[in-house]
């Protein structure tokens, strides 16, 4: 269903089927800029309906979109060549040397390197650019390879922003400029030299729903309101949520944590209250939460903190409990690419987010970032992580800062959704850390229809999630039948009918 909404969706949102290629995917980074220059018809698709993105660009493809750009006319070519003409009128202003591409079919036709496409393209669009040599050779770690003719054009090519080096800095001067590379590349030539009213697109970054693990993504990011993997691609954490960890630590043992992972989830949420005899009256309950923390990361799963405050839900009430539990975990996990940390789980009563809820994150973010300055944190939110309006009007300072919003199906429908949207149209990052099947009490229910609805919601958004509660508790939130064993893993008749619904939407 996905693959085929997805296309039409893409081309709906651009408005412009005509130039759907059938060799350009609706995710491949380049679509947005092949979509502006060919609409614009500076290089156009093949009778085939295709683009051939990942094609080379020849001299005379590169020349001939140059000199159309210029208005310089075709002169009388010295060969049948196609484009003999502008071959020949390039030479004549200097835009290359006759050595360079001799008149010959293979010449006109071979690959252009990009130090030779770097050279004509500045004769042609900023004749007087000149380029600073200290920072393009250090910025260029390859940069001793350009070979001597090419070094100025490579410089004032660099200094104008049209060329930049690869993902490893390096330029790569001989290697070809694939037609999609040639498109981006243009749309900055020609944007910089105000010339045909092209703007420059942003490179599409490749979502991965549902997308594996710590392995494949690395240290997660926040981008706008997206949460990016190192490569800057969207990830999405698919996950459980552990229930109490003072009622139910049978189910952070490395078996049960890799039972779920077999299934496809990529996150599990530690759920350490404070009350109820949890962490403040019993705070060896920290040691259950570790040996979770562990046996997720040994997983390769990405593992979220949660310091559940519940019934008292004021997150100062705590405070100094937290920012020492979260100094030590912080420096417990300094640096690891799989710790999330989750400062209050669901404010609620008498609080807001300008006179409880913000004050407290600033304070614990601080004392995290002071240990570990790049980790995601999850900050909730007044009424159970529901008064999104709050932090809309007001959001934290800083980066990789996420809110959470939970949700109940049997209780929150599209009146949360409608919050949601309006959150994420407003910039604000959204993680939904806990959400349930059942009502708000954790019981009653399952409500799947609507459940449904929020996933729909929750993919087509790329919201991250966890799911209350991996547990076997006989209340209808829990994800196991009563007295499933999970250390050999989850097979199908252990899961309650929330269980079935909630791992099915894993992968
Ligand atoms: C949240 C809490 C979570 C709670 C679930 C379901 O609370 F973060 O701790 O879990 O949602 O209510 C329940 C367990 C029960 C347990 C109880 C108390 O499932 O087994 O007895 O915690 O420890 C919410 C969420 C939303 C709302 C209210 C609550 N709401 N709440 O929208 O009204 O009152 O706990």
């Amino acid at each position: 269903m996905k693959k085929i909404i997805m296309p039409i969706v893409a081309t709906l949102i651009l408005g412009v089927n005509t130039y759907a290629f059938s060799d350009v995917a609706s995710d491949a980074w380049y679509v947005n800029t092949v979509t502006n220059m060919s609409g614009k018809g500076y290089l156009s698709g093949y009778n085939d309906n295709t683009f051939r993105p990942e094609n080379n660009i020849s001299a005379a493809e590169l020349v001939t979109i140059l000199s159309k750009i210029k208005g310089v006319s075709p002169s009388v070519g010295p060969s049948a060549h196609w484009a003999s003409g502008y071959m020949q009128s390039a030479l004549d202003k200097g835009w290359y040397d006759w050595d360079e591409f001799p008149p010959t079919a293979e010449k006109y036709d071979e690959p252009i390197s990009r130090q030779i496409a770097a050279k004509i393209m500045v004769k042609a669009l900023f004749p007087e650019a000149k380029g600073d040599y200290n920072t393009a050779s250090k910025m260029l770690s390859d940069f001793s390879s350009v070979d001597g003719r090419y070094i100025d054009g490579v410089l004032a090519a660099y200094s104008q922003g049209i060329m930049t080096g690869d993902n490893n800095g390096n330029f790569n001067p001989k290697k070809g400029l694939t037609r999609a590379e040639a498109c981006s590349l243009l749309e900055r030539a020609l944007s910089k030299a105000g010339l045909g009213d092209v703007k420059v697109s942003e490179p599409v970054k490749k979502t991965v729903v549902n997308s594996k693990g710590i392995s494949a993504n690395g240290r997660l990011h926040v981008e706008g309101t997206r949460l990016c993997n190192q490569n800057g691609e969207t990830v999405v954490l698919n996950g459980m949520s552990t229930h109490g960890l003072q009622w139910f630590p049978q189910f952070t043992s490395q078996g049960a944590i890799k039972a779920v992972g077999d299934r496809g989830a990529n996150v599990m949420r530690f759920a350490m209250y404070t009350d109820e005899n949890g962490y403040i009256s019993s705070p060896s309950v920290k040691n259950t939460l570790i040996n979770g923390v562990d046996a997720a990361l040994a997983n390769d799963m990405y593992a979220i903190i949660d310091w559940h405050i519940l019934r008292d839900g004021d997150p100062l009430t705590y405070k100094e409990q937290s920012k020492a539990f979260f100094t030590e975990m912080a420096n417990k996990y300094k640096g690891n690419p799989g710790v999330i940390y989750e400062i209050c789980n669901e404010p609620n009563g008498n609080v807001s987010w300008q006179g409880n809820i913000k004050p407290y994150a600033d304070e614990l973010i601080t004392t995290i970032r002071s240990i570990d300055s790049d980790a995601i944190i999850l900050v909730g939110c007044a009424d159970w992580c529901q008064r999104l309006e709050e932090v809309v009007s007001s959001p934290l300072q800083g980066k990789n800062i996420m809110y959470t919003c939970h949700f109940y199906a049997g209780t929150h429908t599209q009146w949360l959704r409608d919050k949601v949207a309006s959150a994420l149209n407003s910039g604000i990052p959204i993680f939904i850390s806990e959400w349930g099947t059942s009502a708000a009490d954790g019981s009653n229910g399952v409500y799947i229809e609507e459940a449904q609805r929020w996933v729909d919601f929750m993919n087509s958004n790329n919201i991250s999630r966890c799911n209350w509660s991996l547990c076997d508790k006989a209340e209808s939130s829990a994800a196991l039948n009563p007295g499933a064993n999970a250390n050999d893993g989850i097979d199908n008749g252990e899961l309650s009918a929330s269980g079935s619904f909630v791992f099915s939407q894993f992968n």
